[in-house]
Formats: C-alpha cells, structure tokens, sequence
C-alpha cells in the first residue's frame, strides 16, 4: 500500500512535471525483463475523478502482487480525446513493460501506442478499445460480451415503461468508443418489431463529469415532458441522473410525478446506485464486474510480454484464480457477464 501510493506519489509529479513542460523527460527506468517478477505494468484509466475505475485497478493489484508485477496507475483528470497521449508517452520514457488503457478515443492514441509498441511495450485496452483501430494494440480486455449490452439495456428500459414511450440517452463523451459501440447496438435493437413505440428522442453527454451530467439530465426533463425513460450507459452519468430525478420527484411514484413517471436505467456501480434503488428512483440497472477486467489484463499481459502467448482468436490462457480464458474475435477477451441490479440483490455487492 505504501509502496503503491509512493509510486502514485511519483507518477503524479511526472504527469505535473509533463504539464508544465511538454518536452521535460521523465526519469528514465530500464525496462525489466519479461515474464519474471517486476514486469512493470501502468494502467491509464479514461481519467482519474471516476470511481468506477478504483474497483479496475484494485483487479490490477491483486493479480499484480500475485505474479511479483510492478503496477502503477497515472492518468488525466478529464477524460477528452486527446487527454491521455502524454501520459502514454511519458510512461514509454520511464520504461515500463505494459501499458493498459481505458481509451478516450478510437483514434486519437494510434502514434502514441505505436511509439510504446515500437519499444517493445505490450499494449492493452482496457474497458474501452480503440475501435476500428485495433492494430494499434496487442489485445483488449473488456467488461462482458460486447454485442449484448446495448440489446439488454433496450430490454431493460422497454420493460420498465411496457416498451411504449419517448426516452432519451445520457452518454458519457461524444468519442467514447465503449459507450458509443453500445449506443450503436442500441438503435439497431430499436429497428426490431417489439420495441416500434419506442422513440430515442436525444442523445446528451455529460462527459462522465458529475456537474455537466447533471446540467445536460436537468435539461432534458425541461425538454421533454413526455419523457418516460432515460438510458445514462455511464457509471457517472447514471448516478447524476439518478440524484437529478430524485431532487425533480418525477420518477414513478415521486411526488411530482406527471402521468406515469420517468423510469432511468443504465450501467453504474451498485455502491453509487444503491441509495437511489432503496428510495425507489432506480428499479434496476446493470454492470459487470469491473474488478476482473484489470485481473485478467494483468494475467494476460505477462503471458504476452514474455512471449510465451501470442494473441489470436481462439488462444486460450490462465488468468490466475479465474482460471482459463478464451480470445475471441479481434482479440478481444470478454471478462465476464452481464449483471442486472435490483432491490432484490443490490444489498449483496459492495463496490
Ligand atoms: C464509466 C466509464 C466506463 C464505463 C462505465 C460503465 O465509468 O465511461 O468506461 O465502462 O462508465
């Protein structure tokens, strides 16, 4: 613990020392050799104000102490397109082994990440992957099977307002490659029969900011006051948008609810949901467990760094206590399922 809040400690002034002046060198560490302890692996999450990313890393520490890894978080307090590129290249200059990221952008990184791979870094994505620019990275470790989030969350709100009404979106930013992957697979969900009466009228981003996620869910219950549902597929954005309807009373049963309510659903942390789930706001929502993408990647990375995996679709490894895994499709490993939170089960998770 100590150890691991010094290295924060340190790699918070390189990213001041970085700011201050763009072309300042970090100091310099020999890279270790791979496979073996002190594989030095850094995570540089989408940016550092989002809990959701906490329970990530706490996935990289375990496995990391478990296989003598060296790990090391660093990232930027705002989670824009282009935030993140001098943090990857100050970690290239320090010499780690492995770099795993939650990307900002689909396309922003390409040079940065291929400078680190040039250099022999392994690349992971992390939670969100360079979309459409997969050669830019060895492998991505994401929440759960890609392709049936969207789909889920559709169903989710449909069965909340008997798949009749307007609903809107509340995103996280407007290059986010994992919310709009999912966004995508949401309006192709809606082309299907059952969901017809349903209507996405506005798709609004908060940024994953708390103030602006709750100034663009504030607008959109003055916009729309037909509005029966709101889907918010951001940890941040479905917890502003959960204490927005709870001050507004205007969800089902609130006390200034118009016709039948606004219900919101979405993706966020039981610990930030479980208030506004006890108080009614919220009857359901879902996520994964953000805790086993960091474990797995970890796993993974020495596995690929060592040499001793070279990622394919269909190649199968051991990540530690969650046993075999499989790489799939564009080597991407999905790291586990799809959760749906209620008053029934939400008491059992703490994180
Ligand atoms: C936010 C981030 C993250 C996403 C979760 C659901 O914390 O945007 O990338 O996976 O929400």
């Amino acid at each position: 613990m100590m150890k691991h809040s010094k290295l924060l400690l340190f790699g918070l002034a390189l990213a001041i020392a970085g700011c201050e002046k763009e072309t300042a060198p970090p100091t310099p560490t020999p890279t270790t050799s791979a496979g073996g302890g002190g594989l030095k692996i850094v995570f540089i999450p989408k940016d550092t104000g989002n809990v959701y990313f906490k329970d990530v890393i706490r996935g990289f520490e375990d496995a990391s102490k478990e296989i003598g890894a060296e790990f090391t978080t660093i990232g930027p307090a705002v989670a824009d397109a282009t935030s993140q590129i001098s943090y990857i290249k100050e970690q290239v200059q320090r010499g780690v082994d492995v770099i795993a990221i939650a990307a900002n952008s689909p396309d922003a990184l390409n040079q940065a990440l291929d400078e680190a791979k040039a250099k022999g870094i392994t690349v992971i994505t992390v939670d969100a992957d360079v979309a459409g620019n997969e050669s830019h990275r060895d492998v991505a470790v994401l929440q759960t099977d890609f392709t049936k989030v969207g789909p889920s969350q559709v169903e989710l709100l449909g069965s909340l307002i008997g798949y009749e009404g307007d609903f809107a979106i509340l995103s996280a930013t407007t290059d986010a490659p994992n919310q709009n992957a999912w966004i995508a697979t949401m309006k192709e969900t809606l082309k299907q029969p059952k969901y017809a009466k349903m209507k996405l009228v506005d798709i609004v981003y908060g940024n994953d900011e708390s103030q602006k996620s709750t100034t663009v869910c504030e607008a959109l219950l003055s916009k729309y006051p037909n509005l029966r549902g709101i889907i918010s597929p951001t940890s941040v954005g479905l917890a502003s948008a959960a204490q927005t309807l709870y001050l507004s009373g205007e969800y089902p049963g609130g006390p200034k609810v118009k016709g039948k309510g606004i219900e919101l659903t979405g993706l966020s942390t039981p610990n930030l949901l479980k208030n506004f789930v006890q108080n009614g706001t919220v009857k359901s929502f879902q996520l994964w467990l953000p805790r086993d993408m960091g474990y797995i990647a970890t796993y993974l990375a020495q596995q690929i760094h060592s040499g001793k995996l070279k990622p394919a679709e269909g190649v199968t490894f051991e990540a530690g206590k969650l046993g075999k895994r499989t790489i799939g499709k564009m080597n991407v490993v999905a790291a586990g399922e799809l959760l749906t939170f209620d008053k029934s089960n939400i008491g059992k998770y703490d994180f």
